[in-house]
């Protein structure tokens, strides 16, 4: 649950004595990675929720109601399934994920700023796990060194760089990463096959029922937000590394007309269309060596007779609106 604080403290705190982790998105250093990157190869596609409190010390309020699962899924858009104190949500991509060079998935949440202070946010987290097999989950090692109550509506904001392996870590729009290289060498969990990724909401600390992070100490996080949108407000969670799966796959069409997957692709390559209209695609050297009248559907191209190398795509709607593409065939 998100509330916007206008209360400023003009008294600064002492800050820098436990800074250690990467600062806030937007400060230099960061590792915060935007929606909008292009590492990203694919989105959640599954998600498996488990709905939290309203408050965990007060059962009789109920679960959280705002948003569905649906919210969590595709790309960043800034709809969310709020998952209530101890939520849960599971996710799966088109593929499973990989341990790539640097962080291999990211999470999205909706903290804001402190409008005095870009340091600092209020911020809600979550535990990240992730899992070979979808049975055991392996939790990454998180850290919290803040040591303040985060009591919603008392102008109390969060310092990123006390934070690290905690979803919600980054302001709306920035997810935070996960690097699956941490995780290497754990019992029953392969880095390089991972297929199901595990969101599950910190408790604040204000009644006892805190979390504890990897240290042993418990994380403030905001409690208590007894609101339908309490606790973790899940957005996103981005893939950066699944096999077959490289950054541009998704491009510019695929917010107007059409999208395409895999790119590059083996045997077949579908389209996913959105409208009617006219289907081409034309090989490096200028010939159509595909062409249909697609309706809203998608379309499953047989790339078994195709030669290796780059084809270009046209899709002209009823409109004559025209959009034009390419992908890769290995
Ligand atoms: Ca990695
Ligand atoms: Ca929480
Ligand atoms: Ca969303």
């Amino acid at each position: 649950m998100k509330i916007f604080v206008t209360i400023v403290f003009s008294l600064l705190t002492c800050t820098s004595a436990v800074a250690q982790f990467a600062p806030q998105a937007g400060v230099a250093g960061s590792d915060a990675i935007s929606a909008t990157d292009k590492r990203f190869v694919a989105w959640a596609t599954t998600c498996d929720l488990e709905r939290g409190w309203v408050d965990i010390a007060d059962k009789s309020k109920g679960q959280t109601t705002l948003g569905n699962k649906a919210a969590a899924l595709g790309k960043r858009d800034g709809s969310l399934v709020s998952l209530g104190d101890s939520g849960v949500a599971t996710v799966t991509f088109p593929g499973k994920l990989y341990n790539g060079p640097g962080p291999d998935f990211a999470v999205f949440e909706n903290g804001f700023t402190n409008p005095a202070n870009p340091e600092e946010a209020f911020l809600e987290f979550a535990f990240v796990e992730v899992s070979s097999d979808g049975i055991n989950f392996v939790r990454f090692p998180a850290s919290c060194h803040i040591d303040t109550p985060q009591i919603p509506g008392s102008g109390v904001y969060a310092n990123a760089r006390k934070v690290n392996n905690l979803a919600g870590k980054y302001i709306a729009g920035y997810g935070t990463p996960f690097d699956l290289e941490e995780l290497k060498g754990t019992p029953g969990l392969d880095v390089n096959s991972v297929s199901h990724v595990r969101i599950v909401d910190v408790i604040g600390t204000v009644t006892g029922n805190g979390s504890l992070d990897n240290e042993g100490k418990v994380i403030n996080d905001p409690y208590p937000t007894p609101f339908p949108s309490g606790g973790f407000d899940l957005d996103a969670v981005g893939a950066i590394h699944i096999p077959g799966w490289w950054p541009q796959s998704v491009n510019d069409i695929q917010e107007q007309q059409v999208s395409i997957s895999p790119n590059p692709a083996s045997d077949y390559v579908h389209l996913s269309v959105k409208n009617e209209g006219v289907l081409t695609i034309i090989d490096a050297i200028g010939r159509v060596v595909y062409k249909k009248n697609s309706t809203a559907q998608v379309v499953t191209v047989d790339l078994r007779n195709f030669h290796k190398g780059v084809y270009y795509l046209t899709f002209v709607n009823r409109q004559g609106e025209i959009c034009t593409s390419s992908f890769s065939k290995y």
